[in-house]
């Protein structure tokens, strides 16, 4: 890799020049999965009166203890009604119990779905981590809980099916005695030794920060820590890391740019022609940990998903879809069925997403609901919706050949001045749903 001869110094300045391995901006599509002691309870309220971060079903220990408005109040009342007042959250550890966990089952479903990349919770703010860690004494999940290496199994099976590994880690810990008596300490004995044994032991693609809150930056050692990842760690070459890393200028240091649900960091994002990578995360519904509270209506639709991940390409991102698997290592059905949609569409239309780039000429159209992407020479014309009208796509060559994707048919075109006139075929949607794309073969200088 490029990476391979440069040394790295512990400054951001350095740590910033690294460029990001091409594996990741080529993948386009992950899947972000929040699994721990916060999948047993798996509650958070939802509604309109709430904002996205009331959803999270994986701020629970946090809501019921440190939280005294509407949104603790109904996270307690939940938790007194249900477990009683004296019921304490580390007694939900035992219950996380994982006991249909099938890794190999997990990654099939992945694999369908399209994702090229899985991001795994290898410890939340709760602290608790889901392999042997020397540093969470009794509070992992082979000491309490599933008694498995379940951070160690999910990555066996991912590499094993060719996707790329990675690990969301949280840097701080609501509850960790240490981390509130003395944060320095914190970071030297706990925090840096068990980070650098995740990287370690299971040499992962992606290492996903979290939690750099609270204390300036140096505080972290953050830079000192991506330094050895970089220089000395197994996976120097082809790691890639997210941007929430130095605290005080969050979301600007470390790796790719990051929004959640299109809010944390958009300010990079939102510039639209930005270069640097970048990736927004969400769940299918409104929580990234399991919430039996949402229904239906709270999750996505396919078309909606779809839709999500098309735009968020077009812009030069790639979209982390979260699952949250439930206490028993089961996912959701809906969340099965969400992935295989997606798995679907992409079967018919990824050469429109994967490996692809911006094309520049896209911020001139005029077409809503219509995106594009380019590959090489080749430019793709994504449709939210079947198109009722012409569509003009101006400043290319005009194409070897064009067609639609999901049949492969013959489409009547018409070229004048630089601009491509698409007439789509009247067609009854069959193969293809969700989104339609044309593909203009040699559009492109
Ligand atoms: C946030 C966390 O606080 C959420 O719980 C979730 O993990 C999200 C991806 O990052 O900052």
């Amino acid at each position: 890799a490029a990476s391979a001869q440069k040394k790295y110094t512990a400054s951001w300045a350095s740590i910033d020049s690294r460029p990001i391995p091409a594996w990741y901006t080529n993948a386009k599509f992950g899947i972000f999965i929040h699994w721990g002691v916060y999948s047993v309870p798996a509650y958070a309220p939802v509604g309109k009166e709430f904002d996205v971060y009331s959803k999270y079903a994986e701020w629970y220990w946090n809501r019921l203890e440190n939280d005294t408005t509407n949104v603790g109040r109904a996270f307690r009342h939940f938790h007194e009604k249900t477990y009683g007042k004296n019921f304490k959250y580390r007694d939900f550890a035992p219950m996380f119990k994982a006991e249909l966990f099938n890794p190999s089952q997990w990654v099939d479903l992945f694999v369908a779905s399209g994702a090229k990349y899985v991001v795994l919770t290898s410890k939340h703010h709760e602290g608790y981590t889901l392999w042997h860690s020397a540093q969470s004494p009794g509070w992992n999940s082979v000491d309490v809980g599933a008694h498995r290496d379940l951070a160690g199994d999910l990555t066996h099976a991912v590499k094993a099916k060719g996707l790329k590994m990675g690990f969301y880690y949280s840097l701080y810990e609501w509850n960790n005695p240490l981390y509130h008596s003395n944060v320095h300490r914190y970071v030297s004995e706990h925090m840096l030794p068990q980070l650098k044994d995740l990287v370690t032991r299971y040499q992962p693609d992606i290492i996903w920060p979290d939690g750099e809150w609270e204390h300036p930056a140096g505080t972290w050692r953050s830079a000192e820590f991506l330094a050895w990842l970089y220089n000395d760690s197994a996976v120097k070459d082809d790691v890639v890391t997210n941007d929430r890393w130095g605290s005080d200028t969050r979301n600007k240091h470390g790796g790719y740019y990051t929004t959640e649900y299109d809010l944390e960091g958009d300010k990079n994002v939102k510039n639209k022609k930005i270069t640097h990578p970048w990736e927004e995360c969400r769940a299918i519904g409104g929580s990234f940990g399991y919430n039996r509270n949402e229904n239906f209506a709270d999750y996505s639709t396919p078309d909606d998903l779809i839709h999500v991940l098309i735009e968020k390409v077009a812009k030069g991102g790639n979209l982390l879809l979260d699952i949250g698997p439930a206490a028993d290592g089961t996912i959701p059905v809906i969340m099965q069925q969400r992935l295989m949609d997606i798995g679907h569409w992409l079967k018919i239309n990824g050469d429109a997403i994967y490996n692809t780039s911006v094309w520049a000429g896209a911020y001139a159209s005029k077409h809503p609901g219509v995106f594009y992407t380019r590959n090489g020479k080749d430019l793709y014309v994504l449709c939210e919706q079947y198109p009722s009208v012409p569509l003009k796509v101006s400043g290319i060559k005009k194409p070897a050949s064009i067609i639609l994707l999901s049949t492969h048919g013959a489409v009547s075109t018409a070229y004048t001045g630089k601009t491509l006139t698409i007439v789509p075929p009247a067609f009854t949607p069959k193969s293809g749903r969700y989104a339609w794309v044309f593909k203009l073969a040699g559009a492109l200088d």
